[in-house]
């Protein structure tokens, strides 16, 4: 009887064992088959960092596809045949959770992950080819992960390289529209010379990042990072880092959601995930002096000088009633407006007083970051999309009244007008007629057209060229293209085959801050 029982435990813990033996061991093979190329600390080298922040637009299930069978147009292979399907799952888990210790990503890091390709001292003082450098267009391909530099005249790539994965935020220029800086979520700032067509200088400004601004001056860049929770301060010559500022207060870290330059200020704004605040950094000049009409208003309960020191780089916090998501200014960056956390409404903040100033109706989910300005009937109006819902807002800029609400196929993501142009070109690609675009005339704020160049394929981000005759859409596929219409006859005129075109930046029209462009 002993002898029985005995042998039945044994059997069992045998077999216990062997189920034990056979559960993967995910932190083994992520170091046996990802180290190489994710990073042995889940930071990224050739593919993108792999921590849960850096996956958050990522579904857990989409991860382990991802792992068994690949990414199309990247260097990501399938490991199906070498994993199986409980080692895939066991890794994707294993990603999404945080690692035990928090990774660390400071001035020393960045620093030593700065690479300058080529001097700038040594640059021609003149472009090297022969299109016109103000009408050029940056267009990022996010299906595998190229700019493309497009002649706005011709309609002719001129150049076409590889960036860091999933650039994000929008491309932006210096003041002279030199240099393109751009930045990937994974925190990879790339400077490239629209002159001589070749990338400059590189740097890892952060681990997970929402976007940069440049500064007004074209000395400075700022980089809002998530993680860590920081403004990280590059100098706009050749990216390198110049300072770190953390986000945090009274004991709180907080995401930056992102960074904007607000030039009659002389400052970055930076809005923050997780306190009611808006952040304030000037950069050239201390903060006191260089406001001297805050003599009156400076309200220390609302407004508050975090660091003031003798030198650029200081932060005034102002104080909210409320988190803020998603941003707009008005031309002379006294006010912005902000979507509310509840959905419910809106608000206009004046930034001199730090404080509220107008609710704003603005209900469902508004873009604000893609919202424009024009002139409706004498008066400056804004026009937002809308992520959740199926409309545009239109808002009185003088009274931040509703001036209406425009309904549309489905929500939208980008807007985009121009100041020669009586028209507003506007996707809906977040809902489910993602191959039509609405174009809305600015005189009656009714859609005069709805165009669908290829019926059943998403279509997105319109932008102008610098003189508005013409427009460009991205046909959002793997197997894309960017369209190019006439903005006035609404036909089109060339077609270039292009990688999950996204986001593309008018140079002229950046710099010049046109009204129906994003800055
Ligand atoms: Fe963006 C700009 C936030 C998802 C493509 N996006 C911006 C800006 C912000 C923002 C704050 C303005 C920054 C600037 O001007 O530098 N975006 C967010 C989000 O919070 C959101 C909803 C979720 C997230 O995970 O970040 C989000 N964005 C997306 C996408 O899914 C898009 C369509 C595809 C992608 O590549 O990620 C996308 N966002 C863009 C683009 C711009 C942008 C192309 C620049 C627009 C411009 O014309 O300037």
């Amino acid at each position: 009887m002993i002898r029985s029982s005995t042998l039945i435990a044994a059997a069992l813990i045998a077999l216990l064992s062997a189920a034990h033996a056979e559960e993967p061991d995910p932190a083994r093979l992520y170091t046996q088959h990802c180290a190489a190329c994710h990073g042995g600390d889940r930071l990224g080298a050739i593919g993108p960092a792999l921590l849960p922040q850096n996956l958050e637009r990522l579904k857990p299930a989409d991860a382990v596809k991802v792992i068994l069978h690949g990414r199309p147009a990247s260097q990501m292979a399938g490991f199906d045949g070498v994993l199986t399907q409980q080692e895939a799952e066991a890794l994707a888990g294993w990603v999404f959770r945080p690692p035990a210790t928090p990774p660390q990503w400071g001035l020393e890091e960045t620093a030593a992950s700065h690479t300058v390709f080529v001097n700038p001292a040594t640059l021609p003082d003149r472009p090297t080819h022969s299109a016109d450098p103000m009408n050029l267009f940056t267009v990022v391909e996010s299906g595998d992960h190229h700019v493309s530099v497009v002649d706005g005249d011709r309609f002719t790539v001129l150049d076409r390289f590889p960036s860091h994965f999933a650039l994000h935020g929008g491309i932006k220029y210096d003041p002279t529209g030199r240099f393109a800086y751009m930045v990937s979520r994974d925190g990879w700032v790339d400077q490239y010379d629209l002159w001589t067509l070749q990338r400059v200088a590189e740097v890892r400004a952060g681990i997970n990042t929402r976007n940069i601004a440049v500064s007004a001056d074209g000395r400075w860049i700022a980089v809002g990072n998530a993680v860590p929770a920081s403004v990280m301060i590059l100098n706009a010559r050749d990216l390198t880092p110049e300072r770190i500022i953390p986000v945090s207060a009274g004991g709180q870290d907080s995401r930056v959601s992102a960074v904007y330059t607000a030039p009659p200020r002389h400052s970055f704004l930076v809005a923050l995930k997780d306190l009611p605040e808006i952040w304030e950094i000037p950069y050239d000049k201390p903060l006191k002096p260089y406001y001297p009409g805050l003599v009156h208003s400076y309200e220390p309960s609302m407004v508050e000088a975090l660091s003031v020191q003798d030198g650029p780089f200081s932060i005034r916090r102002i104080k909210l009633e409320d988190y803020l998501d998603d941003f707009f200014f008005d031309q002379s960056y006294r006010h912005v407006m902000g979507a509310a956390r509840t959905g419910a409404k809106g608000q206009v903040v004046n930034l001199s007083v730090g404080r509220k100033v107008a609710d704003i109706p603005l209900t469902g989910m508004p873009h604000l970051g893609s919202g424009i300005t024009f002139d409706w009937n004498g008066t400056r109006v804004m026009a937002s999309p809308n992520l959740k819902e199926n409309k545009i807002t239109v808002i009185n800029m003088t009274d931040w009244s509703l001036v209406k609400d425009i309904p549309t196929l489905g929500p939208g993501f980008f807007l985009r007008g121009h100041e020669n142009s009586p028209y507003i070109f506007a996707d809906v690609f977040f809902g489910p007629n993602r191959d039509a675009v609405h174009v809305i005339d600015k005189r009656t704020l009714e859609i005069t057209r709805t165009l669908r160049p290829e019926p059943g394929k998403t279509v997105a981000h319109a932008e102008f060229t610098q003189d508005g005759r013409y427009v460009l859409l991205s046909l959002m596929e793997q197997d894309g293209a960017l369209i190019v219409m006439d903005a006035t006859t609404l036909e089109e005129v060339k077609r270039l085959p292009m990688r999950r075109p996204v986001g593309k930046y008018n140079v002229a029209n950046k710099i010049r801050y046109e009204e129906g462009t994003s800055h």
